[in-house]
């Protein structure tokens, strides 16, 4: 096994991410003014009392080989670590964040679950935050299938309206794959080394 990690820290942009527009009542932003631990980051933004979600995804024509699988691999399993913060605590009552990887037809690679799905309290950064590794279906396997990174708010809760924030930055997917010449190196074992030496002289 091998793991390879796709980082997205929205240095100047949101890397690829697009609000999917469920409801309208949420919007999606790039958020150039914080960030942890570098600046810039995405947010969820919610301008009206009650509770909605939204979603939003990467683009299409992305692979596992686009964030880093070798060609040829096998994907296995997948998780992911990310920093996030709201921007106020009282009158904001439930941040529900999820993430999720979906194929070319926006159907989740992993069944067994989201790979996060907890709700955020914190109001400053620093707190990492870290998902469920997820098995990758096997359907879903290969490192040429067509992914999407999907991050979403399911629900936000507000008691107040006016602008209330879910800062998200610095997500790292870490994916874990085989290949052959991976299995092939977990055999050589520090027997199997020496005797592979001896059979070179
Ligand atoms: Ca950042």
């Amino acid at each position: 096994m091998a793991t390879v990690t796709k980082t997205w820290n929205f240095a100047s942009d949101a890397e690829g991410f697009v609000d999917v527009g469920d409801t309208g009542k949420i919007a999606f932003e790039y958020d150039s003014s914080t960030g942890y631990p570098s600046s810039g980051s995405v947010r969820f933004n919610q301008t009206f009392n009650g509770s909605s979600s939204e979603r939003a995804r990467t683009g299409t024509g992305v692979t596992w080989e686009t964030w880093g699988v070798p060609a040829g691999s096998t994907v296995t399993s997948a998780n992911i670590t990310f920093y996030a913060k709201k921007n106020m605590s009282s009158g904001f009552t439930s941040v529900t964040f999820k993430a999720r990887i979906l194929n070319s037809s926006d159907t989740t690679v992993h069944s067994a679950g989201d790979i996060y799905s907890a709700t955020i309290s914190a109001t400053t950064w620093g707190a990492l935050y870290t998902g469920t590794s997820r098995n990758i279906d096997s359907s879903y396997q290969a490192s040429s299938t067509n992914v999407k990174m999907e991050i979403a708010v399911d629900p936000i809760t507000t008691t107040t309206a006016l602008s209330r924030y879910l800062n998200i930055d610095t997500i790292v997917l870490t994916i874990t794959y085989t290949t052959s010449s991976a299995t092939a190196k977990n055999r050589r074992t520090p027997e199997n080394n020496r005797l592979g030496s001896r059979s070179a002289k």
